[in-house]
């Protein structure tokens, strides 16, 4: 297995001027270097812009694989998030501002906000719920999702929550194998006009699911959905019926904040067991100096709370920030495909994180959609999930950033908790790259004896020190925990596949796991599929390695079709020859399908190992993370 050349492209975007002034991060090379120069300190003074009830002795304590971060501090991740903005300017700050599905809008000020939380929190110590115990919660994006989430970390209570997509076995699954306690949940979901019920999936996973004490239920509907005495609750009722105030736990920093199962794009989901005190920091750090999030801004996350991105950019980091944050329960296509630009001109939305899925959706509708609205709130793009493919990036910049707002493209995983890779506001944008480690972020590109690659060739990606907020743990799988940190010099191996060029902006080619090794050569499924995504033909794509006698593998590539494009067998040989000149003919797929649709998690990430199981006749493996 050899490690491969990659051309790279040299295209730059230079910001203007004005964003670095403006931005928190002034000067990134500056930062970057501060850190290397003085590590703990680099992470001492952020931490101290947060609130600890009692002082940090060391900030952190190495002891491989282990890491503990702010040793002895303790603090509460709902009291910073909460309490430390009432106590000063923003109490009557908007927190929340939410958009039904149904036209409908709530918001939530920093003390509402608190206030329900408070209660919430009290509800759940009535039903027997104390620090340490785990909290499954199966909702929608709703605010009461956060409130919920808010109300664990103010008594210490571990949540755990199970994205409202997933089925009963899934669900299942992540109850009994967190333990949890109690479960909260709606009576259901509402997408594109549709209710669809989530209490009976609820219902049906909770068969022997004996840890479960009781089950709490948001009641939108009516009539209302009735309940068993006892076991069940009403949200709104056990809240009322609680004290107002609940003072939050102290918690250690080392105490566990929450368990999230990971997306799952290859074989079975771990759980993450993230803690209190160095989450708190990576998220606030890079909350603010990555999203440059400021009091002004109505910050919109599109992901969902049931995922890293939103459990860390929806709820923790920007909440700690005092951020004002839009969430919606709505799909991106309903009514129609100007649903999310209707939104941004109508909440003043001015920070943008959202999926290169959904900007390939997107551009799959053409410009016509977001040029009917007033897009010039904004002032700040970023992207995560996924390569943003340069096309991507170009419409994104384009007819969204109207050719001027910055893009950051994060890279980071359930397991980094926060960005890892990005490219800081102000410095030059290069479309294909997510850009370089962060300042407090050292990474490495290796090959398979673990010594560094040079510019321009591909290699394992490497996290060469322990961060804040790392993982902790892969709950009750010790082993598994272990596997992360088997890089060279006993780094952390990210499976990600990436090149660096002369500059050190890094690309991400794809996960290494989805490597095709086509007759001795690496070849990552996100460069073909970016080469064929190139084409104007081609909305999506998806490659696979398909096993061959002579080359060991060959590509299999399935493409989406844009609208106005027919398959004919002229087109097919266009894209193969597309893909031949811009990656080589080692890249060039053995076959391309024309489909209707790619089998993606319900976090977007298009699941490679289901079409290539599909196609070899072969078990699927677990498949409680697709989208329908
Ligand atoms: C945050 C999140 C992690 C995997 C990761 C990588 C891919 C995420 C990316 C990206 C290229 C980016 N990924 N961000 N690839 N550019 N900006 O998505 O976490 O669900 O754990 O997935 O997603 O392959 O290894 P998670």
């Amino acid at each position: 297995m050899s490690n491969k050349q990659v051309t790279l492209s040299t295209k730059k975007y230079m910001p203007d001027p004005n964003y670095r002034k403006e931005a928190w991060c002034k000067d990134a090379e500056h930062a970057y270097q501060g850190y290397i120069t003085d590590p703990d300190g680099f992470w001492a003074r952020i931490s101290h812009e947060l609130e600890w009830f009692q002082p940090w002795e060391t900030v952190k304590e190495w002891q491989y694989p282990f890491a503990r971060w702010f040793i002895n501090g303790k603090t509460n991740v709902s009291y910073n998030c909460l309490d430390r903005h009432i106590a000063g300017h923003r109490r009557n700050k908007v927190a929340i501002f939410w958009q039904g599905d149904d036209g409908s809008t709530r918001s939530l000020t920093y003390w509402q906000l608190l206030r329900e939380v408070e209660r919430f929190a009290n509800g759940l110590k009535s039903l027997g719920v104390g620090k340490g115990d785990t909290v499954c919660i199966y909702m929608p994006n709703v605010p009461e999702q956060i409130i919920a989430m808010l109300a664990c970390a103010r008594i210490g209570a571990v949540h755990s929550v199970v994205f409202a997509g997933f089925g009963s076995d899934a669900l299942h699954a992540r109850i009994t194998g967190a333990g949890a306690k109690v479960v909260i949940t709606a009576d259901a979901s509402i997408r594109r006009g549709k209710t669809i019920p989530l209490k009976p999936i609820l219902e049906e996973a909770l068969i022997n699911a004996t840890s479960v004490d009781h089950v709490v239920v948001l009641r939108t509907q009516t009539p209302k959905i009735s309940l068993l005495s006892d076991f069940e609750r009403d949200f709104y009722e056990l809240m009322e019926e609680s004290d107002k105030n609940c003072a939050p736990e102290s918690m250690d920093a080392e105490d566990p904040l929450f368990i999230l199962y990971t997306s799952g794009t290859t074989g079975q989901p771990k759980g993450i067991v993230h803690t209190t005190g160095g989450y708190m920091v990576g998220t606030y750090y890079t909350s603010k100096y990555v999203l440059d999030i400021k009091d002004s801004d109505v910050y919109w996350c599109t992901a969902d709370p049931g995922w890293i991105t939103g459990h860390s950019y929806i709820v923790y980091g920007p909440l700690l920030m005092g951020a004002t944050i839009f969430i919606t329960e709505g799909t991106p296509d309903y009514p129609d495909a100007g649903i999310w630009w209707k939104y941004i001109e109508k909440f003043g939305i001015s920070i943008m994180y959202t999926a290169p899925t959904a900007i390939r959706m997107f551009m799959r509708f053409g410009e016509e959609y977001p040029n009917r609205y007033d897009l010039s709130s904004l002032r700040l793009l970023g992207s995560v999930g996924e390569p943003l493919n340069p096309e991507a990036f170009e419409w994104f910049y384009h007819t969204i950033g109207k050719g001027k707002l910055p893009i950051v493209d994060t890279w980071w995983q359930t397991e980094t908790g926060m960005h890892m890779i990005t490219t800081m506001i102000g410095e030059p944008m290069k479309p294909g790259f997510a850009g370089k480690p962060i300042p407090g972020i050292l990474i490495d590109i290796v090959d398979k004896e673990g010594k560094p690659v040079p510019p321009g060739i591909s290699g394992q990606l490497i996290i060469k020190e322990p961060w804040p907020s790392m993982v902790r743990m892969v709950h009750q799988n010790e082993e598994r925990y272990r596997l992360y940190w088997s890089g060279p010099e006993n780094s952390f191996t990210a499976s990600d596949l990436a090149v660096r060029d002369e500059e050190g902006y890094v690309m991400i080619l794809g996960r290494s796991d989805d490597l095709i090794i086509v007759s001795g050569h690496n070849i990552g499924t996100a460069e073909v599929e970016s080469a064929l995504v190139a084409h104007k033909a081609v909305a999506e794509a998806a490659v696979v390695g398909i096993p061959d006698e002579m080359k060991g593998n060959r590509i299999l590539a399935f493409v989406l079709l844009r609208e106005g494009f027919i398959e004919t067998p002229k087109l097919k040989q266009d894209l193969l020859y597309h893909v031949r000149i811009t990656l080589g003919p080692i890249a060039v797929p053995s076959e391309i399908r024309v489909v209707d649709s790619l089998p993606k998690t319900r976090s977007g990430k298009i699941m490679r190992r289901v079409l290539r199981a599909t196609e070899l006749g072969e078990d699927p493996g677990d498949l409680s993370t697709i989208e329908e």
